[in-house]
């Protein structure tokens, strides 16, 4: 039965062909070729149905998710909040020409874990780069891949379809894979792909708590800036005033400069509390030789 409204996310490895395969679903240059470190939605027509298509940013080919950066992999499980309730299919997308060891099958494996191990009924592989099949079905393919691409299927429920990004104009391929993901669909009870509310949850939280850090850091490097430029400022006017008057003053020339530098190396925290000291005492102190 045909879904009005589709919501499909494209999951990969770097250069695996997702926004190749985003363009020929939509049928347009929708996606930028360019690499992208956040995940992209597009949405267009097709087929009678309104498609909404993500791309998530790509990992290293074998790279093992722990190695993956936090971002990433953040950027991947909030790929499906992105078209909201959740999408119809997570499409895993593996070009044709892959040699499919069981090291690409573990980071392949565990990047899509991230989601979840519900995410696995949803999940269609969908290989890229059909025109350098030849004459090779795709059965022939998947069976000369060996043990590792078909222990891969096997998690998918041998769901597959192949797609050539070459040939925009043969729209049977997109046709073919549309009723695949609807059969995923049925399959489901008629259900799409829900992510687990604590996993969103912990991504939520560790971004809040990161912003949080960031803008404490930004407000100490301000204060320590108006520090800094109040110490220099209190330090020239009084070099200023020793030079004139040729005198000592409190603090010798040589006194004065070890003084001056060793706020260089003071800490956040101890530029803060000299803030004070300097806006209190010190600036009390030094009113008169200032003016
Ligand atoms: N011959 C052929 N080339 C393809 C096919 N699909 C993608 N490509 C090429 O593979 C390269 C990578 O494709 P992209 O669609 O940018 O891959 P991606 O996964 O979006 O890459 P990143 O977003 O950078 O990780 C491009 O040069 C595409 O033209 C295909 O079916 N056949
Ligand atoms: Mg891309």
């Amino acid at each position: 039965m045909a879904v009005a409204r589709l919501r499909i996310v494209l999951m990969g490895y770097k250069l695996s062909g997702k926004s190749s395969a985003g363009n020929t679903i939509l049928g347009r240059e929708e996606f930028d070729l360019k690499r992208s470190a956040q995940c992209v939605r597009r949405h267009g027509e097709v087929a009678d149905r309104h498609i909404t298509v993500i791309e998530a940013p790509g990992w290293w080919i074998n790279e093992p998710v722990a190695f993956s950066p936090e971002l990433l992999k953040q950027e991947i499980v909030l790929s499906v909040s992105l078209c909201p309730p959740g999408p119809h299919a997570v499409l895993l997308i593996i070009p044709v020409e892959t040699r499919f060891k069981d090291y690409l099958r573990k980071a392949l494996q565990g990047h899509q874990d991230l989601l979840g191990e519900r995410v696995w009924s949803h999940t269609i592989v969908l290989f890229t780069h059909g025109d350098s099949l030849l004459d090779t079905s795709i059965e022939q393919h998947i069976e000369s891949e060996g043990q590792d691409l078909q222990r891969l299927l096997d998690k998918c429920g041998n769901r597959y379809h192949v797609l050539n990004n070459q040939n925009r104009s043969d729209h049977t391929q997109i046709e073919e894979l549309l009723e695949k993901i609807e059969e995923t669909v049925a399959q489901n009870n008629g259900c799409h792909f829900e992510i687990d509310r604590k996993i969103l949850q912990r991504i939520n939280n560790k971004r809040r708590a990161k912003e949080r850090m960031q803008q404490e850091r930004v407000h100490i490097r301000s204060q320590t800036s108006e520090c800094v430029s109040f110490h220099c400022f209190v330090s020239i006017t009084i070099l200023y005033r020793c030079i004139r008057t040729n005198i000592n003053g409190i603090f010798s020339t040589n006194t004065y400069y070890s003084a001056n530098l060793d706020f260089l190396r003071w800490t956040p925290i101890q530029i803060q509390l000299s803030r004070r000291v300097i806006s209190t005492d010190f600036r009390e102190h030094y009113k008169n030789q200032l003016c």
